[in-house]
């Protein structure tokens, strides 16, 4: 085996005490999607929305990465391969646990981005509605944030890792939001080895080659162990 491909999701940070979106409390479970994380959403509050994202955004900085974001940092250090991980989440943990081929295709809490002109610049902690983009003043600044109806990022660079990978592992996300929940479709499609690890069983585990049950800081550790022989 030489080419893994990591998909994470809320799960994988949940154990470091961030919140998920679907479970039972849930951030989709108090807040409203289609007004904290729509296009549409942000253009008629976008205080409300500033509000939203840097109350996450202080949880995330303060957060510390886990026990499965060390193992994968590790399987990446120590595995002779290639592994790159695909993560929908917007904090930095993998990184900070010591990741190095990450990428955030939903965007990331540290990114500013101006709405008008496509500037981006780091975010800083707390983010404000009114502030003007340093390149062209608009006053139009943003999260670096993929929003419902927007195109993630790097979906080129993901789809042909896929393609090439020997195993994909699906870790800590429900399988609810494409295009990341038909990854798994793609990799059996090109004949991909599948892996899934949830605390749960998801709508779709049939699809995966193999499920690995329980909670992310446990599975994950043991099976980059195994990987590592
Ligand atoms: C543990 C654990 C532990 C807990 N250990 N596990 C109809 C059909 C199909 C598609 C669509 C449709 N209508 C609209 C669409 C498209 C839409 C979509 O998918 N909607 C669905 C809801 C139906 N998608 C989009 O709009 C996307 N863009 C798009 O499609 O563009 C078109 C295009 C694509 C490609 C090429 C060309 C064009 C954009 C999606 C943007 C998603 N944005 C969000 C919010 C922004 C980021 C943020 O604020 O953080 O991203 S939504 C939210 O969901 C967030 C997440 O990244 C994403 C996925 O959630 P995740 O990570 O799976 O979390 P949960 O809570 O759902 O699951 C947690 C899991 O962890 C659970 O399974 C637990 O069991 C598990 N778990 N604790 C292990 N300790």
């Amino acid at each position: 085996m030489q080419r893994i491909v990591v998909l994470t999701g809320a799960g994988v940070s949940a154990e470091s005490g961030l919140g998920t979106f679907r479970d039972k409390d849930g951030l989709w479970t108090r807040y409203d999607l289609s007004k904290v994380a729509t296009p549409e959403g942000f253009a008629a509050d976008p205080a409300l929305v500033h509000d939203f994202y840097n109350a996450r955004r202080a949880n995330a900085l303060d957060a510390a990465p886990n026990a499965a974001h060390d193992a994968l940092a590790r399987l990446e250090r120590e595995f002779s391969g290639d592994v790159l991980i695909v993560t929908q989440n917007v904090d930095d943990l993998h990184e900070r646990a010591g990741s190095g081929n990450v990428i955030h295709m939903h965007g990331a809490l540290t990114g500013a981005l101006c709405a008008g002109c496509g500037h981006r610049w780091p975010a800083p902690r707390v983010m404000d509605h009114k502030a003007g983009c340093p390149a062209c003043t608009a006053p139009a600044t943003r999260p670096d944030i993929v929003w419902f109806g927007e195109v993630p990022y790097q979906m080129d660079k993901i789809q042909e890792a896929v393609f090439a990978a020997d195993l994909f592992v699906s870790i800590g996300t429900s399988g609810e939001v494409y295009p990341a929940a038909g990854f798994v479709d793609l990799a059996d499609a090109a004949g991909v080895e599948t892996l899934e690890i949830n605390l749960e069983p998801t709508p779709r585990p049939d699809l995966f080659d193999r499920v690995i049950k329980g909670p992310a800081t446990q599975t994950v550790p043991a099976w980059v162990a195994e990987i590592l022989g």
